[in-house]
């Protein structure tokens, strides 16, 4: 296989190139990182893996915004290294789509990255748990804002006796969405599945702990790749399962298997509209453009919401979102801000440096 043969089976295409003169010309090449485990991470560059750190500068740059940083996902330049040894990340180039949420719990930064450049994101919720349609709407705001499309997986349906009634409650809350009932261990649903990968494209499944992820990821490789919550190693805790995001290459296309995720948080709304497409295009019937959906007359969501043809409780979730999607963008704009004034102050000292060097200190 040529070189480029190689890269484009991990994702590499025309547009990626096309944007990486620049890199090329300072002697970087082009790699993908399959694995970051607390910063660090494992790079391909379509022949071989290897270990990466990001370039001091990068890290200096990315002035501990998240975003800036390198992601599962991501295509970098990185320093040409013959030794087999650690390699150095310098870019991170630009992304097709990106999956992010909220941070939950630090909170210097706003943003995390799930995943970067994920053509389908797969939803998986399994089918033996309760259906919580509202996690679901949830997940699919995060997945529309990523720019990928997303896939609702219903996994375990070797398990559910009621997988039809099941899957109409979920295309009741995913408008525009294909639903897919699949049981990874009976080997059902798996061709619908499959239908989204193809050699050089990247899906990603996202959900919650335990939902069968890893399951699905292994049943398309066709080993045990990931480790399952089914499998017990001899820890103390009795259970290992994924506990960090991962690319793998696979001869029908390139998987990125992830942790559950306790808490989704949304960044901002951008996806909204498409998770509630259904209230959306219904908002734009009602009589007054700027209508509130409280008491105006002639709204259309109320009637609706009176005639039983929208469920009171998708509305109250949507506006919940909008309240929360609001929040966040308040609480990144401070973030921003932060980070903008971290950033003057340091070309101000700098600069301050520079002129006492320049004229001394009695200017
Ligand atoms: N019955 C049944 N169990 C499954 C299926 N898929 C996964 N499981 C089980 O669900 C548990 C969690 O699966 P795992 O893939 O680790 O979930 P993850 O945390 O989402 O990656 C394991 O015990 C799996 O064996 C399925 O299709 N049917
Ligand atoms: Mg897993
Ligand atoms: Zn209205």
């Amino acid at each position: 296989m040529s070189p480029m043969d190689a890269l484009a089976a991990i994702g590499w295409d025309p547009a990626f190139a096309a944007g990486f003169g620049r890199h090329a010309a300072a002697g970087h090449v082009p790699a993908r990182v399959v694995a970051e485990e607390r910063g660090s991470f494992t790079v391909h560059d379509g022949m071989t893996t290897r270990p990466a750190a990001v370039s001091g500068r990068l890290r200096h740059e990315s002035n501990g915004d998240a975003l800036a940083f390198p992601a599962v996902g991501d295509w970098v330049a990185m320093a040409r290294t013959d030794d087999g040894g650690r390699s150095t990340i310098h870019a991170v180039l630009e992304r097709r789509s990106v999956l992010v949420r909220r941070a939950p719990t630090d909170h210097r930064t706003v943003a995390q990255i799930i995943a970067a450049n994920v053509d389908v994101v797969f939803i998986v919720s399994s089918l033996n748990d309760e259906l919580n349609l509202r996690r679901l709407e949830r997940y699919l705001a995060v997945a529309w804002e990523s720019g990928g499309l997303p896939v609702i997986v219903l996994s375990k349906a070797d398990l559910d006796d009621d997988r039809d009634g099941h899957r109409s409650m979920v295309e009741a809350v995913a408008p525009g969405v294909e639903v897919i009932v699949a049981s990874a261990l009976a080997g059902e649903g798996m061709e619908a599945v499959l239908a989204h990968l193809s050699p050089g494209r990247t899906v990603a499944f996202i959900g919650s702990s335990g939902v069968g992820k890893s399951t699905l990821v292994n049943a398309l490789a066709g080993r045990e790749l990931m480790t399952t919550s089914g499998i017990r190693e001899d820890d103390a805790r009795g259970h290992h399962t994924t506990t960090r995001r991962q690319l793998v290459p696979l001869a029908t296309g390139l998987v990125i298997d992830t942790p559950g995720m306790r808490e989704l948080a949304l960044l901002d709304g951008e996806g909204l509209a498409s998770a509630f497409d259904d209230i959306d295009q219904l908002a734009t019937t009602c009589r007054f453009s700027d209508c509130g959906h409280r008491s105006e007359p002639g709204c259309a969501i109320r009637a609706a919401v009176a005639d039983g043809s929208l469920d009171a409780d998708r509305l109250d979730a949507f506006e919940r979102l909008q309240r929360e999607a609001r929040r966040s963008e308040r609480a990144n704009d401070v973030v921003a801000r932060q980070a903008e004034r971290r950033k003057w102050t340091l070309i101000s000292k700098s600069v301050n440096r520079h002129m006492r060097e320049k004229y001394g200190d009695e200017r």
